[in-house]
């Protein structure tokens, strides 16, 4: 099963995002139902090795924080593929992505390499990113500078299974975990 570990949002902010998004016009937005912020991808994983996760993140204490949605941006901006929301960092959220890392790791699974970068994926264009898109996405960054979103209280985290369909990933949520001591 294709898992990853996730933050997701209250229906009020959910809905915020998707008011943000509306006015895009082009680039593949991400449904309001899929909306997260991505703290571990783990891959295709089976259900022993889940279950051995599972165990580990029941076991994670972590604080609940405030999270500051931050302004938009493009993930390489000459050529994107995707459109973001910035958090802006917390000592709480690196925290809980570090507890969870470890989790993971003595889980057996390994992670990306990658710098641990927290976005909100609003839009994504594609690896062959047309530059006929280029105008309309700086008309639409401009309209939104300045974009400031309410700060949303951030008291837990989910385990999430995704299936990639032709018409785009459909997450299902395996477990939820409370921030808290
Ligand atoms: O948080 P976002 O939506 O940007 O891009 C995928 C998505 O990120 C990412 O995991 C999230 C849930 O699918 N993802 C997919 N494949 C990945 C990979 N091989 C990956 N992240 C790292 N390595």
């Amino acid at each position: 099963m294709r898992s990853f570990i996730a933050i997701d949002f209250p229906t009020e902010t959910v809905e915020r995002i998707a008011r943000v998004q509306a006015g895009l016009s082009v680039g593949r937005k991400v449904p309001p139902e899929n909306l997260h912020l991505t703290l571990a991808f783990l891959g295709d994983q089976d259900v022993d090795a889940l279950e051995t996760l599972d165990a580990e993140l029941s076991h994670l204490r972590a604080a609940p924080f405030r999270l500051d949605l931050a302004g938009l941006d493009l993930l390489d901006s000459e050529t994107p593929d995707l459109l973001y929301l910035g958090v802006r960092p917390v000592p709480e959220l690196t925290a809980l992505q570090a507890g969870v890392a470890a989790a993971v790791r003595r889980a057996g699974m390994t992670l990306p390499r990658r710098r641990f970068r927290p976005h909100v994926t609003l839009a994504r264009f594609g690896h062959r990113f047309d530059s006929k898109l280029s105008v309309p996405l700086a008309a639409y960054l401009a309209q939104m500078a300045g974009l400031a979103l309410p700060a949303v209280e951030i008291t837990s985290f989910a385990l999430f299974a995704s299936e990639l369909r032709a018409d785009g990933a459909r997450y299902a949520e395996l477990a939820r975990y409370q921030l808290g001591f």
